[in-house]
């Protein structure tokens, strides 16, 4: 049976970054609904990712997308966080917006255009230094939509190109998370399409380049816990963007659409280390919440990824271990599934009220009137959104 004070120390410890977008208007192609009370800029954004973390005491961080969160004095954004009680977590480049990059950003054909990228990139590492932060997130919108419309090897060696210069670039405590998506917006090829490329790209670059898995990413059907066994076992596990998904890049609330698939990449985190700070992985939140109020979105999130969590660190590892050297199938996979099985809900509203937590955060964000003051006081400005 597993050290339920280690358990519980375990999920004390845990510490989730929630995305500045995800309180910001988001949709599809078909629409983007505006809702009420939406932040118009970072300061609201954080001002609303501080109240995720007051109410679950788990989630410190806010990432930044630039130029979606562009301001004159990042650090006077960041002393706004710290006075608000959390941080900036990772810096996202965005190098998939302009116009310029019809074709690519660093992979494009146009050097001037890879250029004006990779300046996007290096001023990306400037925000760092400003706010503190460890992780610079790059995502590559990178593509191609028909075959023969570009050149694969040649696009791979503009994008080697483009990452050592940033790696180069990097303070001693930075870091690259390398994320990789297996289509959109291309629709052929993208350059990079799954951990294998991104891994790949990592290991030339250096230790400081470590793959970012967002779980929205892969082809249905993909095996995402043997990624992060394996990305894990190589100490390359640089970070998680935790969403969900019923069919494409849906990027739904974690563990809505498959919370088993959640527990089971959460296993092999637990069981390759990966909840020790020292494992250097960052728990962050990719999401969109097109149609539901966000804040409460986020809070129910951060508490899918503490239930995953909290049913991971409850297998028993002796047994299961035990049972595995003996080839003992089904043994082995009922440790797993008496595990998550667990009701851990009891367990979470304990801790939380130690902590002076309300045990239900969502129910204590609806009756804390919050919703309610941030749709009166934010009237008029230009709301938060994807600008796309
Ligand atoms: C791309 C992605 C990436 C972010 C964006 C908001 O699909 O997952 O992590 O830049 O979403
Ligand atoms: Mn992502």
């Amino acid at each position: 049976m597993q050290d339920i004070e280690a358990v519980r120390a375990a999920l004390r410890a845990q510490r989730i970054e929630t995305p500045s977008w995800a309180y910001g208007n988001s949709g599809t192609r078909f629409k983007v609904f505006a809702q009420e009370g939406v932040p118009r800029d970072p300061y609201e954004k954080i001002a609303d990712a501080a109240r995720v973390h007051a109410l679950t005491g788990v989630a410190p961080l806010v990432s930044l997308h630039i130029p979606w969160d562009r301001v004159d004095d990042y650090a006077h954004l960041a002393a706004h966080a710290h006075e608000h009680g959390v941080r900036i977590g990772a810096i996202n480049a965005n190098v998939f917006q302009d116009d310029a990059y019809r074709l690519g950003s660093v992979t494009n054909p146009d050097a001037r255009v890879r250029r004006k990228a990779v300046h996007h990139l290096l001023t990306c590492v400037d925000v760092l230094d400003a706010t503190g932060s460890r992780d610079l997130k790059l995502w590559f919108a990178d593509g191609t939509n028909y075959p023969g419309q570009g050149d694969i090897a040649t696009r791979q060696g503009y994008l080697a190109e483009a990452l050592a210069e940033v790696y180069a670039r990097l303070g001693a405590d930075q870091r690259i998370l390398l994320e990789y998506k297996l289509f959109e917006p291309a629709f052929y090829m993208t350059d990079v399409p799954d951990w294998g490329t991104a891994y790949a790209h990592c290991l030339e670059l250096g230790p400081r380049a470590v793959v970012c898995v967002d779980t929205g990413h892969h082809a249905p059907g993909t095996n995402i816990e043997f990624i992060v066994a394996f990305l894990l076992s190589r100490g390359r596990l640089g970070a998680f963007d935790f969403n969900s998904r019923f069919y494409a890049d849906d990027d739904l609330m974690v563990g809505a659409a498959d919370p088993f698939q959640l527990f089971r990449i959460m296993h092999e985190v637990v069981r390759g280390g990966g909840l020790d700070p020292a494992a250097g992985v960052n728990f962050m939140l990719d999401q969109c919440h097109n149609i539901e109020p966000k804040i409460p979105a986020q809070i129910r999130s951060v508490a899918n990824v503490q239930e995953a969590t909290a049913k991971a660190l409850l297998v028993d590892a002796e047994e299961l271990a035990a049972a595995q050297r003996a080839g003992d199938v089904l043994a082995a996979n009922a440790v797993l599934m008496d595990a998550y099985a667990t009701d851990v809900r009891p367990l979470l509203r304990e801790l939380r009220e130690e902590q002076g937590l309300a045990p239900d955060p969502v129910a204590a964000y609806h009756a804390s009137g919050y919703a309610e003051r941030i749709c009166a006081e934010r009237v008029g400005g230009t709301q938060a959104g994807w600008g796309a």
